[in-house]
């Protein structure tokens, strides 16, 4: 009894609304924008639908129900809910506009608690939940914190394998017409800048994760901004920079882009994080072949380096960070059978591994899980060639009724030989129409709420 008594104390003084601030990110079209429209969704409509059966507090009957509430940040753009639900309301569905920048939006979620010290207090209780969407990208920048302009420039051009070399043509010569210790000439300056932020985005394009500096490709405000014109330059040797000269100003723009725009992120934002959910796309990769999907798992790797932060880590000297749990989701499982998303899972703990590990020596939790934010096909079975095989049925971007096999995922990380014979036949679905006031079909939102947020719902 003494410690409920201690427990009720404590929440009185806290105060009885708790507040959690989930953040969502994810590289590139890995289905961040679908993913928050559902869960705001599926929120929005648990008083009214039995939509999360695996959510706890949804199976005790413990969910009143939930609104939005308006943001409290008021430097972040909002999350564009009503234009997404719109666009997949049309007679014509379509998935929401892709985005380029953070975003946040609010929702209060009632319910009946289950603690009994919460009980003690009041019959319900309301939860306030923030959620953020931040471009994966940007997390992708961390090393550059602990890199001069020297180190950075050098990793840069190891990072240059002949693929990327191709795309950096235009770029590379650019760069050796230019007279390092000239006095500095913004103009050239932004000359080289604008065909190095084109090879950026000739990566991207062509299917590459690890891009950097992350904001170059997704700017947000940052557009035009001289602190992003800089780039890589070789066989820099610092203690010999001209003053003035254009090397100087190139090496001041780089620390610059350090402290306002990457520590910033990490300060002003990635510190206020209570919980993580990265989103990844392992199909596509699997799509293109080896190099993009060897690429995708590096990129994955540097961004889990943003939650190791054991007591020496870099993040851990500049603040406190406080994201206990992370979840990682490998999205659009309905791309594949449902006998595929066991090996989807184990796919991507595979991917992820490494720093997992360590992750979990530093007590932060961490689940991989198979999701559809929005569910576009339904699974079935066909009778062929003598035998049952599992199918997709959707609708083509096109708007054709299409039955497909996409083939089967591997439950490990690839051999060379396996990209040989292989191809992930992966094709986009269009979302199917969304009836009148019925919440967004998923598969397993119910899961990712349970885990990112169960516990904030007892
Ligand atoms: N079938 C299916 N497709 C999905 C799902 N989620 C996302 N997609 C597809 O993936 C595309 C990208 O999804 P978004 O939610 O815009 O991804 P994002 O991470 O917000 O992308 P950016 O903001 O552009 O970086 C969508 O246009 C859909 O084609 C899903 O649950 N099922
Ligand atoms: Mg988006």
């Amino acid at each position: 009894m003494r410690s409920i008594t201690r427990e009720v104390s404590d929440l009185v003084n806290r105060g009885l609304d708790a507040h959690v601030r989930v953040a969502v990110t994810g590289l590139s079209t890995a289905g961040k924008t679908a993913f928050i429209t559902s869960f705001v969704n599926q929120f929005l409509n648990i008083s009214t639908h039995d939509n999360l059966p695996l959510l706890g507090a949804a199976q005790e009957g413990r969910l009143i129900g939930a609104k939005r509430e308006p943001q409290t940040n008021l430097m972040v753009p909002r999350f564009a809910y009503d234009e997404a639900i719109e666009q997949l309301s049309q007679e014509v569905p379509n998935w929401p506009t892709p985005t380029r920048d953070v975003s946040e939006i609010r929702l209060a979620v009632k319910y009946r608690p289950k603690s009994k010290a919460r009980k003690l207090i009041s019959k319900t209780s309301t939860l306030h939940i923030d959620i953020v969407d931040y471009p994966g990208e940007w997390l992708l920048d961390l090393p550059l914190l602990e890199q001069d302009f020297d180190v950075w420039s050098e990793t840069q051009s190891v990072a240059l394998t002949d693929a990327r070399k191709a795309l950096a043509k235009q770029w590379l010569e650019a760069g050796t017409q230019l007279d390092l210790n000239a006095p500095a000439n913004e103009a050239a300056l932004q000359r080289v800048s604008e065909l190095y932020t084109d090879y950026l985005l000739q990566c991207k394009q062509a299917g590459y994760h690890w891009v950097q500096p992350g904001r170059f490709v997704l700017p947000g405000d940052l557009k035009g901004a001289p602190v992003l014109q800089f780039f890589p330059v070789e066989n820099v040797d610092l203690d010999s920079v001209v003053k003035g000269s254009n090397l100087d100003m190139l090496i001041s723009r780089y620390k610059e882009y350090q402290t306002s725009v990457v520590k910033r992120f990490y300060k002003d934002y990635f510190s206020s994080f209570d919980r993580q959910i990265v989103l990844v796309d392992c199909l596509s990769p699997l799509n293109s072949g080896r190099e993009s999907f060897q690429d995708m798992r590096f990129a994955l790797e540097q961004i889990m380096q943003s939650y190791q932060y054991g007591r020496s880590s870099l993040l851990s000297r500049l603040f406190a960070p406080k994201i206990d749990k992370v979840l990682f989701a490998a999205t659009k499982a309905d791309h594949v059978t449902p006998e595929q998303h066991t090996p989807l899972v184990s796919l991507l703990q595979k991917m992820i591994h490494k720093v997992w590990q360590q992750a979990a020596f530093e007590h932060i939790d961490m689940q991989c899980m198979s999701i559809a934010s929005i569910q576009a096909t339904q699974a079935g079975h066909v009778y062929a060639e003598g035998k049952m095989k599992s199918v997709l049925k959707g609708t083509s971007m096109e708007g054709e009724s299409m039955t497909v096999f996409p083939g089967s995922v591997p439950k490990s990380l690839p051999e060379s030989s396996f990209w040989q014979k292989y191809r992930f036949d992966f094709t986009a679905f269009r979302p199917e129409p969304l009836a009148d006031h019925q919440p967004l079909p998923h598969i397993r939102m119910d899961k990712v709420i349970e885990y990112v947020l169960g516990d904030k719902l007892r």
